[in-house]
């Protein structure tokens, strides 16, 4: 099969998307099932972020005051809408490089438990370093419910210093948001707070530290909150988190400096650089979700992916309304927000997705180097090996191959940029990842890399070529090495 346009396998265009915010839970059932409260308090809570349709369909009696939302959501007794079960009510989402919180139901409501501490976090083999993070990770497990679940949130602190969790986008009684100092006292050192709430709206949503965020997000204490729709009338057949992080962290030290706010090193997904990021598998024809936040502490990211096209379908505040969905190639995801994109795997092959700011595809070493380009190596070594016998000079035409070249690294350190793909080294580190997008996937395991159709690689130009279309390349200028041989 060619690997042409996306005409020849599926349309690219999503179905009509979930419908915004208001649940497909009938007034009546909430009534019925004892949550009229919880509705009404979605509706007396929003309205800045599109209630006017909840209003259109909210009878004026239905409408509690906050007060009243506050106290249903104290309140843990009486029957309430079933909790939500993965796979029968929502395809649970896959977080590349990272894992799903599990979790008890206790009389209803779904209980987890995160734990703050130190962690050893591998940014890619060969690169550990000392970072704060939830339940032994950074970021911390993705945490998953369903549109109009209740849950309960037990977080132990053992970390060194008090913190706080804030649950990012989510609409909840103010004492349950998190802020140290304004919504909470902070969770001293070896305590469990509990933090207990409805989940009225469906969407992407996040949760990190909000007790001396600067050092704490910037040690890693950040994670994903997925809420899907309840009765979805479709669902995505694979739905991916990713979460954009950045880091310094120096050349032969052990741990990130949260103090730094200009000149990161590291940028992750999901905690990792490539070529550390796991690929994202998908078959073709499938209709693909990916939800991707940003906790970084400076950079916004603007994601592009190639081969593909998507829609961006939602944002932390809920989902945009189908005529307002914007088809893109790149989707920026500023800090502190959330960005959803649906699309259809139409095209089969690997396919990058990376930030395209080009340094945040860059791992630790190539971001303050000397300006090389244009100097004469060779000139160079010349003058400098009397005093340094074991100089080399390098970078001369840029960094693309400097990754490769085998030079003994510090300690703490990873080489700048490269994965190897089929055909050489991928000069890329950090937010970069791969799209695996298959006919038919293996089972169990990792692709191989993806066989072009012959006569679909790019390739030499041959004399006859050329000729045929009347390209002329001229002479080389003058200087450049005469590597290259003609065939
Ligand atoms: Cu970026």
């Amino acid at each position: 099969m060619s690997n042409s346009s996306e005409h020849d396998h599926a349309p690219d265009t999503p179905d009509t998307p979930d419908t915004p915010d208001t649940p497909k839970i009938s007034r009546r059932e909430m009534m019925r099932n004892g949550v009229a409260a919880m509705a009404g308090g979605a509706v007396a809570l929003t309205p800045l972020a599109g209630a006017a349709q909840e209003h259109q369909h909210a009878p004026p009696a239905a409408r509690q005051p906050v007060a009243a939302t506050a106290v249903s959501n104290a309140a843990v007794t009486g029957s309430r809408l079933p909790p939500g079960k993965p796979n029968r009510d929502y395809t649970p989402v896959i977080t590349p490089n990272g894992t799903t919180l599990p979790f008890n139901v206790v009389n209803g409501v779904k209980v987890f438990h995160l734990t703050a501490g130190i962690t050893k976090h591998a940014f890619m083999s060969g690169l550990e370093s000392e970072c704060w993070g939830y339940n032994g990770s950074t970021p911390g497990p993705t945490i998953e419910a369903l549109q109009g679940d209740r849950v309960r949130i037990y977080v132990t602190n053992h970390l060194p210093a008090p913190t706080t969790i804030h649950w990012h986008g989510i609409v909840l009684p103010a004492g349950m948001d998190g802020v140290s100092g304004l919504s909470q006292p902070p969770i001293p050192v070896n305590a469990t707070f509990k933090y207990e709430f409805d989940l009225p709206h469906h969407g992407t949503f996040m949760y990190h530290t909000h007790h001396d965020e600067m050092v704490q997000q910037g040690l890693g204490l950040m994670g994903m909150f997925v809420v899907h729709q309840r009765n979805a009338t479709r669902r995505p057949d694979r739905d991916f988190v990713l979460l954009a992080a950045e880091w310094l962290v120096r050349i032969g030290t052990t741990r990130p400096d949260p103090n730094e706010m200009v000149e990161f090193n590291l940028f992750t997904f999901n905690g990792k650089v490539f070529p550390a990021t796991e690929p994202l598998q998908m078959q073709l024809g499938e209709r693909i979700r990916i939800r991707f936040g940003n906790l970084s502490a400076m950079s916004h990211h603007p994601i592009h992916v190639h081969g593909l096209r998507w829609r961006v379908v939602a944002t932390d505040g809920g989902d945009i309304a189908p005529d307002g969905q914007w088809p893109e190639a790149t989707v920026l995801v500023p800090v502190g927000t959330t960005r959803t994109v649906e699309f259809v795997a139409s095209n089969p092959g690997d396919w990058a997705m990376h930030c395209h700011m080009t340094h945040h595809v860059m791992n630790q070493m190539g971001h303050s180097g000397t300006n090389m380009i244009g100097v004469s190596e060779e000139a160079l070594n010349t003058q400098v090996r009397p005093l340094l016998p074991s100089y080399m000079a390098m970078g001369s035409t840029g960094m693309g191959e400097m990754g490769a070249m085998g030079m003994p690294i510090p300690s703490s350190s990873i080489s700048m940029s490269g994965g190897s793909g089929p055909y050489g080294r991928i000069d890329m580190g950090g937010l970069f990842t791969i799209l695996k997008i298959r006919e038919k996937l293996p089972a169990g395991g990792d692709p191989e890399w993806y066989v072009n159709p012959p006569g679909t690689v790019s390739s030499e130009a041959t004399e006859a070529e050329l000729k045929r279309d009347g390209v002329t390349p001229g002479a080389p200028p003058a200087g450049l090495p005469a590597s290259h041989k003609h065939h």
